[in-house]
């Protein structure tokens, strides 16, 4: 089994209790669930992290970078929430880490909202970034790790 990280930053804990028609209905429980049972069919061990901290996402960053290194990890799925938009702490963390291949996950399209949320700090430093398809996104952020585990990786 390979061993991934699904990170939530900021607000994400509130997932399923407001805001359903930009972010969904399910509780930040039940996307973490779906993504252990998705990740375990395709043969990843998945755990799922969230933090309103900037420095403990970063920290959580660095462990799975040590992680990586030790061929013990294959990546990391990450939503940052709205650090994404204002933290180059998150940026450098990431790029700090190289090459653990970090998959940036936004569930609403930001390019269809407000200018603030166009401008992400982590898309240049992500192996890919999968923006506006719902909570799905964590999901297909997990397929392309596993393809990637594969040696399917086009
Ligand atoms: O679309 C996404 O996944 C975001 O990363 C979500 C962030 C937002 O700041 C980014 O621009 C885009 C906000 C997460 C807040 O989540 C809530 C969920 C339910 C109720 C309130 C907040």
């Amino acid at each position: 089994m390979h061993a991934v990280l699904v990170l939530n930053g900021p607000n994400l804990n509130l997932l399923g209790t407001r805001e359903p028609s930009v972010y969904g209905a399910m509780t930040l429980a039940d996307v973490e669930a779906r993504c252990r049972d998705y990740g375990r069919q395709r043969g990843l061990d998945v755990t799922c992290a969230q933090s309103n901290h900037e420095g403990a996402l970063i920290d959580l960053i660095h462990e799975w970078g040590v992680r990586f290194r030790a061929g013990q990890a294959l990546g990391i799925v990450f939503n940052p929430g709205a650090y994404t938009h204002t933290s180059i702490a998150l940026h450098d963390a990431i790029k700090g880490v190289e090459p653990l291949p970090v998959i940036e996950v936004h569930i609403s399209n930001v390019h269809a909202r407000e200018a603030f949320r166009h401008q992400s700090w982590i898309a240049p430093v992500a192996a890919g970034s999968i923006i506006g398809l719902g909570v799905d996104g964590y999901l297909l952020a997990l397929d392309a790790l596993a393809r990637r585990a594969a040696g399917l990786k086009t």
